[in-house]
């Protein structure tokens, strides 16, 4: 049995019940698996045994009060993965599926993106299975000063600076700091995605839809295209979803559908992006709510919205929400290219069925590390104590994904997998972080 292999049978073995980590560790270890033969310094050392561990995962007791005066109890987390290059970096996800297994998934995923924007940030990733969904403003402040009364010890700006996923945002960026700053006395950069008037960056709020729309539209011109009068299907219609959105429009792409975890709406004449910022950040509510705008639009809460044909394809809401089922779909219906702005949006078949039919395909790992890259820029800012504009950080971002993008290629191709850009994006993200752990012994 290969080296990599091997460690893989070992990770489904000793973290049972936990599906979502075992996916994202067999992606990575199948694409490392001819590398790791080739080089046996990694094996000689055990860095996959040691990648694949995280250096620790905190768990603690998140008790905060309602409304009516009931106390409630949630799990909170934080899963420091692998700090070789640099400080664990990485979202807070608020969403009643969060458990262990999906936080490891993703701090796992977080360590190979984050080597890959080319800055010095660890991979981490944690949270609560606390749903911010129909809570009061007092509610959501509650829990948030509670999560950060425990979390604030393990967290700083150079040891573990934790940001937004689904379910933070602005507002409980906004808490989080607060309740920081007056536990430590200290006011620093230990988070990102913060508020402007205090520390936030430009252009962060945006980063992840923009860099994705960058990434893409690099891609599509390697090939002589363009998201000129291209028809766009950009699932979800929260942070990453609505600024892809905002992109491609730019782009002169038409984006014809966006959901919700309730539902989806298909609007032929290009999807209003003013109605569903209003509903979502404004209001909070459902997307249905869009057809009070857009009478003449649908709205659907049966089929997929992966039924909409389209030429790209940008999942954007949550771990596998495209099975090989709705690929097949989108390929009989002529996608040309899907960009994951989600982490692991899509199955392992799904991605198999765009390699085979031909399918331009890039992870989350590469198309969605423009908010994460942009995070960074918001700490560097920080030290500086200086703002850049925003054309600056967008010039940079847009730099930073067209690197990525050329970095992922050019390593898919070195390594016998030209056109696969999984295998280059893993094998590309893999290879500093395992460089930075021979260097620094057996840690
Ligand atoms: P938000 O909370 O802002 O939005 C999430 C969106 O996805 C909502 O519209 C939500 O709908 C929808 N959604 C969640 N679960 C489902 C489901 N099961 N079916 C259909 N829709 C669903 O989160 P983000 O936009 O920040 O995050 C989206 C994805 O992007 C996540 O995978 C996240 O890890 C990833 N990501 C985020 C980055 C960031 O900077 N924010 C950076 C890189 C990746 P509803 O409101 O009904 O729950
Ligand atoms: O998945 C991700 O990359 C994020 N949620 C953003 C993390 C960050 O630190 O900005």
């Amino acid at each position: 049995m290969s080296y990599a292999n091997d460690v893989l049978q070992h990770v489904i073995e000793r973290n049972p019940g936990e599906p979502e980590f075992h996916q994202a560790a067999r992606e990575v270890l199948e694409s490392l698996a001819p590398l790791v033969d080739k080089n046996p310094v990694y094996h000689k050392n055990g860095i996959l045994e040691r990648i694949v561990e995280p250096d620790r995962a905190i768990m603690f007791r998140v008790p905060w009060i309602d409304d009516s005066g009931h106390i409630k109890v949630n799990k909170g987390y934080r899963v420091q993965f692998n700090n070789a290059i640099g400080p664990y970096k990485g979202g807070l996800r608020l969403h009643p599926s969060v458990n262990l297994g999906i936080l490891k998934f993703l701090g796992f995923e977080q360590i190979f993106k984050n080597s890959l924007t080319g800055l010095p940030i660890g991979g981490a990733k944690g949270g609560s299975d606390f749903d911010p969904k129909g809570k009061s403003d007092t509610e959501v402040m509650s829990f948030c000063q509670s999560f950060m009364t425990e979390l604030y010890r393990y967290v700083g700006k150079d040891m573990d600076v934790p940001a937004g996923d689904i379910g933070v945002g602005a507002r409980e960026i906004g808490f989080m700091f607060g309740q920081y700053k007056r536990i430590t006395g200290l006011y620093e950069g230990f988070i990102t995605g913060k508020g402007l008037p205090y520390g936030g960056s430009l252009a962060r709020k945006e980063a992840t839809g923009y860099g994705l729309v960058y990434l893409m539209e690099e891609l599509l011109a390697s090939k002589g295209m363009d998201f000129q009068d291209k028809r766009v299907v950009v699932s979800g219609s929260g942070n990453v979803a609505i600024y892809a959105h905002e992109k491609a429009t730019q782009l002169g792409g038409k984006v014809v559908a966006m959901c919700d975890s309730n539902g989806w709406i298909y609007d032929e004449e290009g999807v209003d992006l003013d109605a569903v910022k209003q509903i979502k950040e404004v209001e909070r509510k459902r997307i249905k709510e869009y057809l009070n705008y857009r009478p003449k639009a649908e709205y659907h809460e049966d089929g997929s919205i992966w039924d909409v044909p389209c030429d790209i394809a940008l999942p954007s809401a949550t771990q596998n929400e495209l099975c090989a089922e709705y690929a097949k779909v989108l390929i009989k219906n002529g996608v040309v290219a899907v960009g994951e702005g989600a982490n692991m949006p899509c199955t392992h078949g799904a991605v198999a069925a765009f390699q085979s039919a031909g399918v331009m395909f890039v992870p989350g790992k590469a198309a969605n590390a423009g908010g994460v890259a942009t995070s960074a820029l918001e700490m560097t800012q920080n030290s500086m104590r200086l703002s850049w504009t925003f054309a600056e950080v967008d010039q940079k971002l847009k730099q930073i994904m067209i690197n990525i993008l050329r970095n992922t290629s050019t390593t898919a191709e070195k390594y016998g997998f030209k056109g696969n850009f999984v295998a280059g994006a893993n094998i590309a993200g893999f290879m500093k972080v395992a460089d930075a752990m021979l260097a620094h012994g057996l840690v």
